[in-house]
């Protein structure tokens, strides 16, 4: 009998997260910039979120905060505080947070050595995210260090942008069966960054040992990236048998559906209409960006964020999708709008990672009781709110690592201090 299951790897959200407005192409990041950002409620609705996740009989793990802010990488860019103020917010941006941005994981039943691959994402399109791989790396070969059960990869060399799960989506009947894994890259030349290269998820998909028949690359439709999807989990997300999907999420829909359903017989296709929900109305409520789940009931389960209940079209749909007779049983109503003002929903801010939960390092797993210590510190050291005009200030940076180390200690992670 298979150990295999899914266990959501959320980010904890770091003590400096803040709107300075970095990323060129997130909607939302853009309108709120200069903000008052509440890293404290941020931190607490994340642990919810998890919270819920775990009362539903799932695996949960998290990973956590990157060191910030990241002076050594400020010392490399010989930024100077006073005319490069957007490097100086780099260093102290807080969007490890989105832990789908991490890495990309191929589990073991698809690779040819068995194992479970994990490549660390480059994030080489946005400078305030192209630094979070060498701290990831070292906290990603550090949970996932038996070397019997995974392989931790370096980052694709650049220019090669590579933007890890957000941009991968895995289909197979039961997670713990072979699956087929679908790539989806972007096309650049648009308004927007295209951040995910069609050759960086080649490289991933060469280096993981996919066995070619069962993989796919699918190009996003450049209208999405456009309209201010990103990253394609903004508009289409997949779980075992299941693909959810807004109508333009990708250039060639109908070949891709097909395809999919090709290679992985069996898989229901949710569509939801331009008509119904337009691409406008999906980025805003981040009715996609949901944890598409299997709780042990087997009664699949979609989490959305609170923004999907504000919006009545979306709303309207999720009724009518489930008084009909869908694959998607049950619909989950979380707050996380903290993440949410930067472009992150519930799916942004965990990495899944198909395994034997008892092949991981303990101490990246979650139980209730570690999850009170997790609350107990960030209600005491995580500051309440950060105007980003403090973003440099000396003190604030004191208390951002004091509040890291504080986490570090309570769950015993001193390799990463
Ligand atoms: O890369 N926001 C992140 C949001 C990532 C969402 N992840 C997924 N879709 N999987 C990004 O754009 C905002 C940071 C700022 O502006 O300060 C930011 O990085």
């Amino acid at each position: 009998m298979s150990k295999l299951v899914e266990i959501n790897f959320d980010g904890i959200v770091g003590p400096s997260h803040n709107y300075a407005g970095l990323s060129l192409g997130n909607l939302a990041a853009t309108k709120n910039a200069g903000a008052t950002s509440y890293p404290r409620a941020a931190a607490l609705q994340g642990v919810a979120k998890m919270r819920g996740n775990m009362a539903m009989g799932l695996a949960q793990g998290f990973l956590l905060p990157l060191p910030r802010p990241d002076t050594g990488w400020l010392e490399e860019l010989a930024a100077d505080p006073d005319t490069d103020p957007a490097l100086v917010a780099g260093a102290w941006s807080a969007s490890s947070m989105w832990t789908a941005n991490a890495a990309t994981v191929s589990p073991a039943p698809d690779t040819a050595d068995g194992k479970c691959h994990l490549t660390v994402a480059n994030l080489v399109t946005m400078p305030h995210r192209s630094h979070e791989w060498r701290d990831t790396l070292a906290q990603l070969q550090l949970a996932f260090a038996d070397s019997e059960h995974f392989a931790v990869h370096g980052p694709v060399p650049p220019c090669f942008g590579d933007e890890g799960a957000a941009n991968h989506m895995r289909f197979a009947g039961r997670h713990g069966e072979p699956g087929l894994e679908v790539f989806v890259y972007g096309r650049p030349g648009g308004r927007f960054p295209a951040r995910q290269h069609e050759q960086a998820s080649r490289i991933v998909a060469r280096k993981h040992g996919l066995d070619p028949a069962r993989v796919l690359f699918v190009e996003q439709n450049p209208e999405a990236i456009e309209a201010g999807a990103f990253h394609n989990d903004v508009v289409a997300v997949a779980n075992e048998g299941v693909l959810f999907t807004h109508e333009l999420a990708f250039a060639d829909p109908r070949g891709t559906y097909d395809t999919i359903i090709a290679r992985c017989p069996g898989t229901q296709v949710v569509e939801v209409p331009a008509d119904r929900v337009s691409l406008d109305d999906a980025i805003t409520s981040y009715l996609f960006n949901a944890q598409l789940l299997t709780p042990p009931s087997g009664e699949m389960t979609l989490v959305v964020p609170e923004e999907c209940r504000d919006n009545s079209n979306v709303w309207n749909w999720l009724q009518d999708m489930l008084a009909g007779n869908g694959p998607i049983r049950h619909v989950n109503v979380v707050d996380v709008r903290q993440s949410m003002a930067n472009g992150g929903g519930p799916a942004c801010l965990r990495l899944r990672v198909v395994a034997d939960p008892a092949t991981v390092d303990p101490r990246f797993m979650l139980d209730e009781a570690k999850a009170d210590r997790l609350e107990a510190v960030i209600v005491q050291y995580w500051p309440e709110t950060i105007d980003p005009a403090q973003i440099g200030d000396a003190e604030l940076a004191a208390t951002v690592r004091t509040a890291r180390s504080k986490l570090l200690e309570a769950l015993g992670i001193d390799e990463l201090a």
